[in-house]
């Protein structure tokens, strides 16, 4: 169905929010006409979004009204992969699942942990992402997911390192002199800072970009620095070095604020800006200029910012350089100021009462184990074992893609084909998780659901009302698991708390909920200068540059850059480093069948360096098979200055089933984790480029 409204229709505007996986989390304005969702526009009261969405989210309407939704449940009639589904009723669907799933739990004690959910921020609504759905696996003692696939390395940096995922207030970026934007392309993934970062730039500020690509942010910024993926930790140390060699520091901070220093001072001592540019593939005297501009701030008490997003901590030493990072503003004092000091994620701000939601006392007194999103390819393919438990038998996916996002795919593939495993996928679309499901479970998307937000990008409580009755038979995942409670026989009262209940107990009083009904939005109560004076949440109450909790986990208790897993080395069978950032048109793999949006991406490319490709004889819009020991993935070249010679970039998560052999970028990347944190290291990959024989289709 095509949105069209005939002039006499009354309009509405109905107040929601943005739901997607992205540091803005935009307050949104849906205008309905006769029922339809017409038009979706940035909310121009809200200062964050000020009336402005992205390009992606301006086409909500398109993507909820897609000829592809799925609007029925379905059951899967072909071979597993094949996309071969009938309809069915909700009842027959709802009845097989509990079926299946009761005898998988009834096998044994702790059989139940042979089932595991699967989600992650397909929605960032604190009600359609992890509310009912969790007291189901509470209840059925299923196992628990680690849900690491984007941001565990940082978060877990930034607690250890400033007590929490806390930092700069977004708007106050406007007032600093000098930004630092690193391992994030804001203009494509944090648009709204952007527009915070360009005030501070007509202001004066000098903008510098840390990024292995020529990204559309660097090329606006007044310096990049384009070091090689992984080697953030020797920059930020050999910054530190510069810090110290000239005496750039705030000693009153350091003194009064701080822990470690002694130790962390000798350690970056011997990081000279000499030893960091080889590591890095820089010169020296980028990072000697890097360091007068960061040092300058420190002697005129000039406020400087940094920006870091999650894209830099995909590696092996993910979780050191960001907690490296961390750790700067407090050597120059840079908190002092509330246009100074650092930010990553703000999520902890937010006074979410997940108990309330989630109910992990519904587990009783079992302890089901936990398992890593991250190594889902691995984890499908396991067998029982003491070690490990179960055999995983049943899989429930919700508000995620695992067959396109999760890395080394030629496992996960593996993995989701078995055919004893169970798959229930609960989507919008028939995505290529999908493909692999036994039942598709149609959801509502934003417009036709109630939810509560919070934000890793600014200090804002977001509400989404409803503003269109669900499509087809969809249900909201709430729904969902409400009803197929009832089919397990789970008869706790919290099985019964509708849509709105749960939205008003997410903050409980701690955000007046009236205030969200009316206006949409509740600027949280927060300090303008968090760490102006120390006060870091932390065990000490200090900046902890060294960190006990770490120690006491057998690990270093001080920062250190952490080499790639897969380093970059010209002479060996895989000369390339390969990232795969996040593509400006789509959020992860959402969006990527929206007809409009896919024609302003393209199709999926590999930008390479020119000096590259002619040294394997390739051309502009050759097809060409890049390759490493997991596996084998062709796409089209683009030449491109965006690219540093001997790195290459294949942006964004495309649909396998988009793709020149039905694959994307994953099948190459590894199930490696981080050094804390677990999380994936998608950016941690050599690969080989060689020329590919013409497409197939
Ligand atoms: N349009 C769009 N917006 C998005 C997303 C999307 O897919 N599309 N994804 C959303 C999600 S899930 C997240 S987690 C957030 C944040 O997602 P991030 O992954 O942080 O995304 P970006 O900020 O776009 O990109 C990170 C930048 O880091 C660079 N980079 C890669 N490796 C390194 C490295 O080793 N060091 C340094 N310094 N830089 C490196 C990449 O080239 C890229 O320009 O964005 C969200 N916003
Ligand atoms: N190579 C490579 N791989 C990556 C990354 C990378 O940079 N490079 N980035 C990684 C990162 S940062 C992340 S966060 C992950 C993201 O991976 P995912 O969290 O899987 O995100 P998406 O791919 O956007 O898929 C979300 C799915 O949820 C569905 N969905 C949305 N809303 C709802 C709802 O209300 N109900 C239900 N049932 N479904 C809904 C959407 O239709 C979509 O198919 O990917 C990771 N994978
Ligand atoms: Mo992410």
């Amino acid at each position: 169905m095509n949105p069209h409204t005939l002039p006499d229709t009354p309009t509405t505007q109905v107040l929601g929010a943005c739901p997607h996986d992205c540091p803005d989390t935009c307050s949104m304005l849906t205008t309905v006409a006769g029922g339809i969702a017409i038009k979706v526009q940035g909310n121009p009261d809200h200062p964050h979004t000020d009336g402005a969405l992205c390009a992606k989210v301006s086409r909500y309407p398109e993507r909820t009204y897609h000829p592809e939704r799925i609007l029925h449940p379905l059951k899967r009639v072909g071979p597993k992969g094949s996309g071969q589904f009938e309809r069915v009723s909700w009842d027959a669907a709802l009845s097989a699942i509990a079926k299946r799933l009761q005898a998988i739990a009834s096998s044994g004690p702790d059989a139940a942990q042979a089932i595991v959910p699967y989600s992650y921020a397909g929605t960032m609504g604190l009600v359609q992402g992890d509310s009912l759905s969790m007291r189901f696996f509470h209840q059925l003692g299923a196992s628990l997911l680690d849900r690491t696939i984007c941001a565990s390395a940082g978060a877990e940096a930034l607690t250890q390192t400033l007590g929490g995922k806390l930092g700069m207030q977004l708007a106050f970026f406007a007032e600093s002199r000098l930004i630092l934007i690193w391992g994030s392309n804001s203009i494509t993934s944090n648009l709204h800072f952007w527009r915070y970062a360009q005030e501070a730039k007509r202001a004066g500020a000098k903008l510098i970009c840390i990024d292995p690509r020529k990204s559309e942010t660097a090329d606006k910024c007044h310096e990049h620095i384009a070091l090689l993926p992984g080697t953030d930790g020797a920059l930020a140390l050999a910054l530190m070095h510069e810090l110290i060699a000239h005496d750039w520091l705030d000693h009153n901070y350091l003194a009064q604020y701080t822990l470690g220093w002694d130790l962390l001072r000798e350690r970056a001592l011997q990081w000279p800006p000499q030893r960091a540019a080889v590591v890095c593939g820089i010169t020296a005297e980028q990072i000697r200029s890097l360091a007068r501009d960061y040092g300058a701030c420190a002697a005129s008490h000039a406020p400087a910012a940094i920006r870091m997003n999650y894209g830099m901590q995909r590696v092996h030493g993910g979780g050191n350089a960001v907690r490296l990072i961390a750790c700067l503003p407090a050597l120059i004092g840079a908190w002092r100021n509330r246009a100074g000091g650092v930010l990553l994620s703000s999520s902890s701000n937010f006074p979410v009462n997940r108990a309330a939601l989630q109910r992990p006392d519904l587990l009783g007194t079992r302890t089901p184990r936990t398992i890593n999103m991250s190594t889902i390819g691995d984890n499908l393919l396991r067998k029982s074992s003491a070690e490990f438990g179960p055999a995983i038998q049943a899989l429930i996916v919700y508000n995620s893609n695992p067959v396109a996002i999760a890395p080394e795919s030629g496992k996960v593939v593996q993995g989701f084909a078995r055919g004893d495993l169970f798959t229930v996928v609960l989507e919008h679309f028939q995505t290529d998780t999908a493909d692999y499901a036994d039942f598709v479970l149609p959801a509502t998307t934003q417009l036709e659901h109630w939810d509560v937000h919070s934000s890793y990008g600014h200090t804002d409580a977001l509400l989404n009302r409803p503003a269109i009755a669900p499509q087809g038979e969809a249900k909201p995942n709430t729904q969902i698991f409400r009803e197929l409670a009832q089919k397990m026989g789970f008869d706790d009262a919290c099985f019964g708390d509708d849509d709105q209940t749960l939205c008003r107990m997410a903050y409980g009083d701690a955000v007046d909920f009236d205030e969200l009904l009316s206006k949409g939005f509740v600027t949280l109560a927060t300090p303008d200068a968090p760490f102006a004076q120390g006060q870091f949440p932390t065990p000490s109450g200090k900046c902890e540059f060294f960190s006990a909790r770490l120690a006491a986990q057998g690990l270093d208790g001080l920062p250190d850059h952490v080499p790639n897993y897969e380093r970059f080395n010209s002479s060996t069978d895989y000369p390339l480093a390969m990232i795969s950032p996040p593509a400006r048109n789509f959020l992860n793999s959402t969006f990527v069948n929206v007809a409009s949006l896919r024609e302003s991406e393209g199709e999926p490319i590999l930008e390479m360096h020119a000096a590259d490709a002619a040294a394997r004889g390739l051309g502009n819009g050759d097809v060409v098979r890049v390759f490493n020991q997991r596996g084998s993935y062709r796409c089209k070249l683009k030449i491109s200055q965006r690219a540093r010679p001997g790195v290459v970039n294949g942006l964004g998560v495309w649909w396998r089933k988009y793709g020149l052999d039905g694959s994307n970028v994953n099948e190459l990347t590894s199930q490696a984790l981080t050094d804390i944190g677990k999380a994936p290291t998608f950016y941690d990959c050599l690969v080989q480029v060689e020329a590919g024989v013409n497409p197939t289709r």
